[in-house]
């Protein structure tokens, strides 16, 4: 059976890996591929819907669990005026990944500069705009994770591999159809 999108931890003591916030369930759509990854790699991890500016007692609180829970990795999700993320790093000295959220009219532009831009000494670690950047922050918590963990750098490597596989194959067809044939087959398949 497949696992469920957002693992929750049994009980509210359990040990986190990776506490990840978005700031409105509208941001859930970006999160799914990602969560999907920490699935694959048996992380423990939770997310919450918080906000910096919606709630911000409730996210002070939730980041002062970080430490009874034994929380190694912050990822934050949020779009617009993402202020969430850098609030979450003023809280605690976890690494905290931020991912801007495409929504509105200004493409993820404002989330992306409001993530990224902070001032020295609060550091976010700033993804790509989106799902693409919601992949690579788990895969970046992952590979931090994985500094302690020998078993979890050599999942980590055999998952790069098999990306590497991936593409190989699809090269491989690309030299056998040649490039109409190969979009032909690619898009017939979708
Ligand atoms: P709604 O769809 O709920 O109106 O939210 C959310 O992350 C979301 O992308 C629109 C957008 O507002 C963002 N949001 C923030 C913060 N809280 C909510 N940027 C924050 O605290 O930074």
């Amino acid at each position: 059976m497949a696992k469920p999108a957002i693992q929750h931890p049994k009980s509210k003591n359990q040990n986190l890996d990776v506490a990840i916030v978005v700031g409105s369930d509208s941001d859930l759509p970006v999160m799914t591929q990602a969560t999907t990854v920490l699935n694959e790699f048996d992380i423990a991890y939770e997310v919450k819907i918080l906000s910096a500016h919606r709630t911000p007692q409730m996210l002070e609180q939730y980041v002062a669990s970080f430490g009874r829970r034994r929380v190694k990795v912050v990822i934050s999700a949020a779009g617009g005026a993402a202020h969430l993320a850098g609030r979450i790093a003023s809280l605690t000295t976890l690494p905290v990944i931020g991912i801007p959220v495409n929504t509105g009219s200004l493409g993820g532009l404002d989330a992306l500069l409001s993530t990224v831009q902070m001032p020295a000494g609060i550091p976010v670690l700033t993804v790509a705009i989106g799902k693409a950047g919601a992949t690579n922050a788990v895969l970046a918590a992952i590979e931090i994770l994985a500094l302690g963990r020998p078993a979890l750098a050599r999942r980590m490597a055999a998952y790069r591999k098999r990306m590497g596989n991936v593409v190989s194959r699809k090269n491989a067809e690309l030299q056998r159809l040649g490039v109409e044939q190969y979009v032909r087959k690619t898009s017939t398949h979708g």
